[in-house]
Parts: structure tokens; sequence; C-alpha cells
């Protein structure tokens, strides 16, 4: 399964958005606010309170960085 820690108004996450529906893959959003318990979670799992952030259960992946994120989506999925 792959989340997405993400936020509405960020476009680097829009971008990402973007790229897990063109290759029509599920996803869970991670809807991570400042100040939510969302985003204390985020920072306890990737050390930094950055969005867009992936993990991919499946492959054990998880990683910042919407460029890096698109074109490991691209190469795992396209
Ligand atoms: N280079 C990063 C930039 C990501 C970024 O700047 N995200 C902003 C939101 S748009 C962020 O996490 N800011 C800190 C915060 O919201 O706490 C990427 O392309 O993913």
């Amino acid at each position: 399964m792959i989340e997405l820690y993400q936020k509405e108004d960020c476009p680097f996450c829009a971008k990402v958005r973007r790229k897990l529906d063109d290759l029509q893959l599920d996803w869970i959003s991670r809807t991570s606010p400042k100040g939510s318990p969302q985003r204390e979670f985020l920072l306890k799992i990737g050390g930094k309170e950055m969005v867009p952030f992936l993990v991919d259960q499946d492959h054990g992946t998880s990683m910042y960085e919407s460029d890096d994120i698109i074109e490991y989506l691209e190469k795992t999925y396209g």
C-alpha cells in the first residue's frame, strides 16, 4: 500500500498526487497540516517535518522530495 503524507495546498504534493492518479495507483492520503498528530508521526518515521513524504510498504521504501518520488513511481509502476 502506498501512503502519501501531504497537504492539500502544497504544490510539491500536488505534483505527486497527479503522478499517482496518472498511474492509476491506489493510495492513502495522510493529510499532515502543521501541528497535527499526523505531522508528529511523520517526524518520527521520516525524520523531517516536510511534505510530500511517500511510504510504499509493499517495497519497503520511503522518501522525501517530490521529484525523487515521481521518478520512483514511474520506475516502479510506470
Ligand atoms: N524540495 C521539496 C520541497 C518540499 C516543500 O518545500 N514542502 C513544503 C510544503 S509545500 C514543506 O514541507 N514545508 C514545511 C512544512 O510544511 O512544515 C520537494 O520537492 O518535495
